[in-house]
């Protein structure tokens, strides 16, 4: 009996889940020693004989075998539509209304208007870099839409749409890529690497995964502060291979942090093919083993995207707790414009996934099924959405860059005196030889 007792909380700590077995048996213990005249039972010693190790939540076993990575056939991808955008099962149909759909598949295909034009522009030379998001359009709409507005945003690089959905103009877009005055940023980061503190959207930063263990504090941050909203933070499956991506869902796991670890996973990161990138069941897997609910989606269904985020974004509010989704699609496009992709792969391989399984065809079957949208609506957005980036990259480029000062600003909130020196220099050193630098191109401090 006291054994049994003192055994009891020994087991709660380490093992909640045997928290409320373990609290029956006492209530019945003490309740024998109360009957004891009666017939009850002593509950059976042997359902504590389990391993006590620190750390481990599993039983024994007297069989020698090495768990191998191949015991299950793998996570299975959810979807919602097929590919021809028919609804497979309707209960999951998340009914979305003709204007929320219609702003997706608007803001899918201005996103890819708007990537066609600005790659064409840095092979012009009118900018340095670019990056497109060919194929994931899917992904970054349908998860948009289920957060909230207020909801914090930690991207990689090659999630243009989320702030696209989020309401980042054009103007905005265009600027920050030409880097000119009108850039929020200045003209002090490389094109792409947006950022915008009214719609809590993060500034990008290139070194990969970096951003991951920053999201998870500011889940931590939101956690205490009560607020009912979560962080969402995107990164690709290439970055998922970097020590920080294991920080941060560890830390997150043990801290309970509301955070939505996005991983899309588009089958390369940069020339490595996925199946040079790791061995297991993909990133999905990884989950569980950090304590995470996880889930793998179609990222090519954006309805898919869009429920399994909304009940991400659920589960990680009301149980404070982080979620891992990775959502499967494919990048189009080559990896930036410092990238030419014919070198590791396939037109044919890139062919099938642009025409037989693309995030936007298929919305559009999904539309046409219903009789939201035809040939001319389509013919008549297109030339629009041409309008509407070419005009903005027309004015984007008359624009002047921002004066020189710009350049070291921003950095401390009081600039320290090394910096001030080395503005001096630069200064002076441009007075000097003015001729040799595009002065004009800058506006006057
Ligand atoms: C720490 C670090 N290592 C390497 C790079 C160079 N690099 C830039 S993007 C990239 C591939 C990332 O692939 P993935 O995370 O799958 O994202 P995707 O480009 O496919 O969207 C690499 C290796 C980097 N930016 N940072
Ligand atoms: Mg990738």
């Amino acid at each position: 009996m006291a054994a049994i007792i003192r055994a009891v909380p020994f087991t709660c700590i380490r093992y909640p889940k045997y928290k409320s077995a373990a609290i029956k048996t006492v209530s019945n213990a003490l309740q024998f020693q109360r009957l004891e005249s009666t017939s009850q039972q002593i509950p059976k010693l042997e359902e504590f004989d389990k391993p006590q190790f620190p750390g481990s939540q599993s039983r024994w076993t007297e069989k020698l075998e090495f768990v191998r990575g191949d015991i299950y056939d793998g996570i299975p991808v959810y979807r919602v539509m097929n590919r021809d955008g028919n609804i497979i099962d309707p209960s999951h149909d998340p009914k979305l209304s003709q204007e929320t759909i219609t702003k997706l598949y608007k803001g899918m295909t201005l996103l890819n208007t708007m990537d066609r034009i600005l790659y064409e522009s840095q092979r012009q030379g009118r900018i340095s870099f670019y990056m497109t998001s060919f194929g994931e359009e899917g992904t970054h709409f349908g998860s948009a839409a289920a957060l909230d507005p207020q909801d914090m945003i930690y991207g990689q690089y090659r999630e243009a749409g989320v702030l696209m959905y989020r309401g980042y103009t054009l103007d905005q877009f265009v600027n920050q890529c030409y880097g000119n005055k009108n850039d929020i940023a200045r003209g002090r980061q490389m094109p792409v690497h947006y950022g915008i503190k009214s719609l809590n959207f993060v500034s990008i930063s290139s070194p990969l995964a970096t951003q991951m263990p920053q999201a998870v504090g500011s889940a931590y941050a939101l956690k205490r502060s009560q607020t009912g909203l979560c962080v969402i933070c995107y990164f690709g499956e290439g970055a998922s291979s970097e020590g920080d991506a294991h920080a941060a869902l560890n830390f997150a796991a043990t801290l309970n942090c509301p955070i939505i670890f996005f991983c899309r996973n588009n089958g390369y990161a940069i020339s490595t093919p996925t199946h040079e990138q790791y061995k297991g069941d993909g990133i999905a897997a990884r989950g569980p083993a950090y304590g995470i609910p996880s889930i793998r989606v179609d990222g090519n269904d954006i309805l898919a995207v869009y429920n399994v985020t909304k009940a991400a974004r659920q589960l990680v509010v009301d149980e404070s707790k982080p979620v891992l989704i990775e959502a499967m699609t494919y990048r189009i496009g080559h990896h930036s414009t410092s990238d030419d992709s014919s070198a590791y792969r396939s037109v044919d391989e890139v062919r099938f996934w642009h025409q037989k399984d693309h995030p936007i065809s298929r919305l559009r079957k999904y539309m046409e099924n219903l009789g939201w949208w035809d040939e001319s609506k389509e013919k008549a957005w297109k030339e629009e959405t041409k309008k509407q980036v070419m005009q903005t990259v027309v004015k984007a480029e008359k624009l002047k860059r921002a004066p020189i000062d710009e350049m070291l600003k921003d950095v401390y909130d009081e600039m320290p005196p090394h910096l001030k020196e080395q503005l001096e220099a630069i200064k002076a050193h441009i007075e000097q030889y003015h001729e040799h630098y595009p002065v004009d191109n800058y506006e006057k401090n």
